[in-house]
């Protein structure tokens, strides 16, 4: 008989908890956002007592400390084929297209994490993943020389390759093969100090676009920020400072609201690192003792998320709208200069956004679980609306467990550093990153509709209860 096999979700735990083990290694102020995080958490649920019990009743509890979101960029389809294989291993799959492009930020993006309810509440770990687009570099020798760079590496360890397969062919891992797993696949995401190009080849690239460089010159996609969620963003933003840490200038994404839409994100800026450059090829091969050279980069931080209602396309449609209006009227400069007037105006235009639940639900601008409250109904074949208002269906927010596009983009430059923003012209490819990917991405709304469509289903057989 063959030997159990572990459960994915646990394996994704496993994982997320030695990539924040890693990361705290590597990037000591990230433990630091860590701890103030909590602290920030256990002081809003100890003074908001139902929001607390919400929580708890929901399941969400335990889960707010071990939340967490990644990000890596990779550099080859092969790159990006595989690491939907290993994220498969643990329960991840890729949910959403996000072409960055429009933006200024050569890549197009998914994000692998667990789809169903309860993997979601065992474990939400989530990774961020972008390709790089090569094909948006102009320079066609730059472009060729970084392929080829990107053609010779191997980003997975052999080891971790083999259980992959293995997972695959026989539908899952032991707990021993689990475990191993777990490690090779943690060396893929691993910082390297030592580049993978001569110094003069990483000049080329980061003056073509520092992401590229970040990309190519490396010998794999370290994992470049870890993301803990907060209770209370402002509060966090508030208090860096205080810890010894700069946050960006401003939150992203929508602003401070009485009920939380969708996402809000900030982060703190990338870390300077040293980096050894090995010798270049050419000046070797011409001077037998050509040296390594030594060097900067900068591309690891850290950023914390609040998140909130998941909209429905009419929502989100409504959001889209008026952040682009805000963002007409107002951009937010990276040092911070016009931070209270882009907050203002973010405010003031928002607050054309419904901002108390039952109208998000009755307008159909938000996703909600429903669930009998227990208390007996005169007509459950009645209308949501009218079950709702006679106290027999309880309606509470579904979680966004996604991203949004002007936000990731917000956050890749403001740890590119200010003179990285760069005109690429608008130019998604969905079918390319699905085929390059090896598989299409999830439709981010129909997991939503789905959820509250099932829990209103349920709902309303607890509320009609078969006769006896
Ligand atoms: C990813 C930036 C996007 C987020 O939270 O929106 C992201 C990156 O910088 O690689 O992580
Ligand atoms: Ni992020």
């Amino acid at each position: 008989m063959a030997a159990e096999h572990a459960n994915p979700d646990d394996i994704r735990a496993l994982f997320s908890r030695a990539m924040s083990a890693m990361y705290r290694d590597e990037v000591p102020a990230y433990g630091t956002l860590m701890e103030l995080v909590r602290d920030v958490n256990a002081d809003v649920l100890a003074t908001a007592p139902d929001e607390r019990a919400r929580l708890e009743a929901l399941g969400e509890l335990e889960r707010i400390d071990e939340e967490r979101h990644g990000a890596i960029r990779l550099g080859t389809a092969r790159e990006l084929f595989t690491m939907r294989r290993l994220f498969a291993v643990m329960g991840m799959h890729p949910v959403g297209y996000y072409d960055l492009s429009v933006a200024g930020v050569p890549v197009h993006s998914t994000a692998f994490r667990p789809l169903d309810e309860a993997s979601l509440r065992r474990n939400p770990f989530r990774v961020f993943t972008s390709l790089l687009r090569l094909d948006l570099v102009a320079d066609a020798e730059l472009r060729a020389a970084a392929a080829e760079v990107l053609e010779a590496r191997e980003i997975y360890t052999p080891g971790c390759l083999a259980l992959i397969d293995r997972a695959e062919a026989d539908g899952g891992l032991s707990q021993a093969d689990a475990e191993r797993f777990v490690a090779e696949a943690l060396e893929t995401f691993r910082w390297h100090a030592e580049a993978n190009v001569p110094h003069d080849l990483y000049r080329r690239l980061h003056d073509a676009h520092r992401l590229i460089a970040d990309v190519v010159a490396f010998k794999g996609p370290h994992i470049n920020h870890l993301t803990p969620r907060t209770l209370d963003i402002d509060r966090v933003q508030e208090m860096m400072p205080g810890r010894g840490i700069t946050p960006k200038a401003v939150v992203e994404g929508p602003p401070t609201r009485s009920v939380p839409i969708l996402l809000r994100q900030t982060s703190f800026k990338a870390l300077e690192e040293p980096v050894s450059f090995p010798a270049s090829a050419s000046v070797s091969a011409a001077d037998g003792d050509a040296q390594a050279t030594t060097g900067r980069h900068t591309a690891r931080f850290g950023e914390i998320e609040q998140r909130g209602i998941a909209l429905t396309p009419a929502g989100q449609a409504l959001y889209d709208r008026l952040l682009a209006e805000t963002r007409s009227r107002i951009t937010p400069a990276a040092d911070g200069s016009n931070a209270d007037a882009y907050r203002a105006t973010l405010a003031e235009v928002f607050s054309a956004f419904p901002d108390d639940l039952e109208t998000l639900r009755k307008d159909g601008l938000g996703y909600f679980r429903y669930s009998a409250t227990g208390k007996p109904c005169a007509d459950p074949s009645r209308g949501v609306d009218a079950l709702v208002a006679q106290g027999c269906l309880r309606a509470d927010p579904i979680v966004y467990e996604d991203f949004l596009p002007v936000s990731a983009a917000g956050i890749f430059q403001s740890n590119l550093g200010d003179g990285a923003a760069q005109a690429f012209a608008a130019n998604p490819n969905r079918a390319r990153f699905e085929e390059d990917l090896g598989a299409p991405v999830h439709d981010l709304f129909r997991r939503y509709a789905e959820t509250e469509a099932r829990s209103l289903a349920e709902a309303r057989i607890a509320l009609n209860p078969a006769p006896q």
